[in-house]
């Protein structure tokens, strides 16, 4: 039973956070008009270490589909490789985003 601490956060929902598995987060990369597709593969290679080949496949079908899986990762990692893929894109002003979802 979730016990209501006044703050609005059940005791709970806390304790199924601690319980919480790794491995469940999957992060998604988002399509825009303007970022480069050299750029998105670059980060695919350097943040996810995809090779070559899978970085041209992921891109592509982020570009055709809207959105695309690019990997499974603990909930840190998952929002580590997040801020880098923002901070990235930022340092060359290219709006590139992706999200981290719940698997
Ligand atoms: N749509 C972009 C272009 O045509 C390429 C692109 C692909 C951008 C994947 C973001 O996540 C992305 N230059």
């Amino acid at each position: 039973m979730a016990e209501n601490r006044g703050n609005g956060t059940k005791l709970a929902d806390r304790s199924e956070e601690r319980l919480r598995k790794p491995d469940n987060y999957r992060v998604i990369l988002l399509n825009d008009d303007y970022t480069t597709m050299d750029f998105v593969v670059a980060i695919l290679i350097s943040i996810f270490q995809k090779n070559d080949e899978e970085a041209s496949r992921i891109m592509l079908d982020v570009h055709q589909r809207g959105r695309g899986m690019v990997g499974f990762y603990p909930w840190d990692i998952a929002q580590t490789k997040a801020e880098q893929v923002h901070a990235a894109a930022e340092r060359k002003g290219f709006p590139l985003r992706c999200i981290v979802e719940r698997a």
